[in-house]
């Protein structure tokens, strides 16, 4: 058994999106494809060598076969240990938490998110550095150079590992340590929630009901809020990790788990419902009768947090995504500390995580978490929901009420035109960057433009400028339209139109969330053109 220095040709099209490379299963099983990638990554991030990289991903078509390769590829390339979930599996929180407990210089997450999987699906690769963050700007840039000039791979020959046996193995001079892919991340969650009030508030009757959607949280969940919390059998649904989800759609929003928005409406629902996504790092919450929009449960879990045990220090900084609604702005603001408003991608979050800036942070794409690890993380945002009904004995409903009574409440929604032509979709982008200056002091759907702009980005810790991250029409506090490009699809371009409306007296705190939005709606489609420029009428999932 030797290691082999194998000629290859560079692909073109591996540069990263909002979160790594994604792209169809097909692509990734080209010649080569795969370990140009992940010879860039070898290449440009040295500190590999001698040093321990984690492996696991979401357990999707593909993620075994690709283990087998990055395992050998990093045997050749001087890594010292491999540390990998049993079975190939770890979500992407627990990766982050795994890179940093074993003091990794890195880690691969073979995962396309919440993206169908399958021989037709997608498939994806995100490198995480040390310390669990998502790889920054700058080293994506490095990576995508380097692939369109690779002219070689180097990887082991011979060798393959057993990734559902517990315990070390070795390829040539690497040590290959297969783990329990929940163990260290159950410590974690241990350490920050109040298990045993969560344990009373279940066996009082509080009831859960959490969907891991054939998904990798299925064994987190069960060992997690079953063994552990001693909720109910039958309390998590799909629990077994598929190589295609099941033939679903691990993207837990009302149109994916649209039965679970039908469950929170029976009369006998449980008192809090959830779901996570492919590689658990989004979150979706329900109450009886409720959903909570992803900003909202930011903003709540921001005003809530210090009654949990990890957080008795209270919050030093909350950040969101631009396109997010600004529901945590009012908390930020009550609590007196500072908001972050960054770009789309968590990425943007880790610098201001590092730094101890933030606390807590979150995205209106279903992605919220904490200082705790350095992705978002779904499973932790269930467990910190369930912590506050359990210390406050408040359900679901009377924590929104209560927080929409003190801070008002904001009406989000997205709009997605998915499977769009490139051109059509800049040309709507352009249609509305052209109106900008004209808007300001304009009316907008009742509510007078107070700022329209692209929205750039400075990271305060390391001064790198992020621009072009989406266009903003803003109605000072009232209102908000934020339209940008997907970066995450892997067909076609995606439009994304953001709407919020504030609201604060007692008489508009109930309305439906289509409802209030609408007008906004209206408004940005004739700015935009979007029926005219896309031939699409209607969005084609609002979330
Ligand atoms: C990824 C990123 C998120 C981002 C989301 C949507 O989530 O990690 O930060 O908000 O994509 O991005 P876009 O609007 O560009 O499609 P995930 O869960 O897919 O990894």
């Amino acid at each position: 058994m030797t290691i082999r220095e194998l000629p290859t040709k560079p692909y073109l099209d591996q540069k990263s999106g909002t979160a790594g490379l994604r792209k169809k299963v097909a692509v990734f099983q080209q010649p080569h494809y795969l370990e140009n990638y992940l010879q860039s990554i070898f290449d440009c991030v040295p500190e590999l060598k001698g040093r321990t990289l984690v492996i696991g991903g979401d357990g999707r078509y593909h993620n075994r076969a690709a283990i087998q390769t990055a395992v050998a590829m990093a045997a050749a390339n001087g890594v010292a240990r491999v540390v990998i979930g049993q079975g190939g599996l770890l979500s992407t929180p627990a990766a982050s938490n795994l890179i940093r407990v074993r003091d990794a210089a890195g880690g691969l997450l073979l995962t396309a998110s919440h993206n169908p999987a399958g021989p037709d699906g997608d498939f994806g690769i995100k490198f995480n550095v040390a310390g669990g963050g998502q790889a920054t700007e700058g080293l994506t840039s490095r990576l995508y150079e380097h692939s369109k000039t690779i002219s070689r791979y180097r990887v082991f020959d011979g060798g393959s590992i057993d990734i559902d046996r517990r315990g070390e193995q070795t390829i040539g001079d690497t040590v290959v340590e297969i783990v329990d892919g929940v163990d260290d991340y159950a410590k974690l969650m241990q350490s920050l929630f109040d298990f045993d009030r969560i344990r009373e508030w279940i066996r009082h009757g509080g009831r859960l009901r959490f969907d891991a959607m054939h998904a990798v949280t299925g064994p987190y969940a069960q060992r997690i809020f079953v063994e552990m919390l001693g909720a109910a059998d039958g309390s998590v649904m799909n629990a077994v990790p598929l190589e295609d989800f099941g033939g679903g759609h691990p993207d837990p929003n009302l149109i994916y788990a649209k039965h679970l928005a039908d469950l929170a409406f029976e009369e006998d629902a449980p008192d809090l419902i959830a779901a996570s996504d492919g590689d658990g790092d989004r979150n979706m919450i329900l109450g009886r009768g409720l959903f909570i929009s992803p900003g909202d449960s930011l903003a709540m879990l921001a005003a809530n947090l210090q009654r949990l045990p990890g957080y008795r220090d209270g919050v030093k900084g909350i950040a969101r995504s631009m396109p997010t609604c600004r529901a945590a702005d009012q908390v930020a603001k009550a609590l007196n500390v500072p908001l972050y408003e960054t770009p789309t991608g968590w990425k943007f979050f880790c610098n201001l995580l590092d730094a101890g800036e933030v606390t807590i942070c979150g995205e209106e794409s279903f992605g919220t978490s904490s200082a705790h690890t350095r992705e978002k993380d779904g499973v932790w945002a269930v467990l910190a929901w369930a912590n506050v009904l359990a210390a406050t004995g408040k359900s679901v409903r009377e924590i929104a009420d209560a927080h929409w009574a003190q801070f008002g409440r904001h009406y989000f929604a997205r709009h997605d035109y998915e499977e769009l032509g490139a051109a059509q979709a800049e040309a709507v982008m352009q249609a509305v960057a052209g109106a900008l200056p004209s808007l300001p002091g304009q009316d907008f759907a009742g509510h007078a433009v107070t700022l329209a702009d692209e929205f750039s980005y400075r990271d305060k810790t390391d001064g790198s400028l992020a621009t072009a991250q989406g266009l903003r029409i803003v109605c000072g506090d009232d209102a908000r339209v934020v339209l940008r490009l997907s970066g995450t699809g892997t067909k076609g371009a995606t439009l994304r139109v953001y709407l919020e409306r504030y609201a604060r007296d007692s008489s508009s705190l109930h309305w439906k969330t289509d409802d209030a939005v609408a007008p906004l709606a209206a408004a940005i489609a004739r700015v935009a053109r979007i029926a005219e420029l896309t031939g699409r009428q209607t969005p084609d999932v609002v979330t």
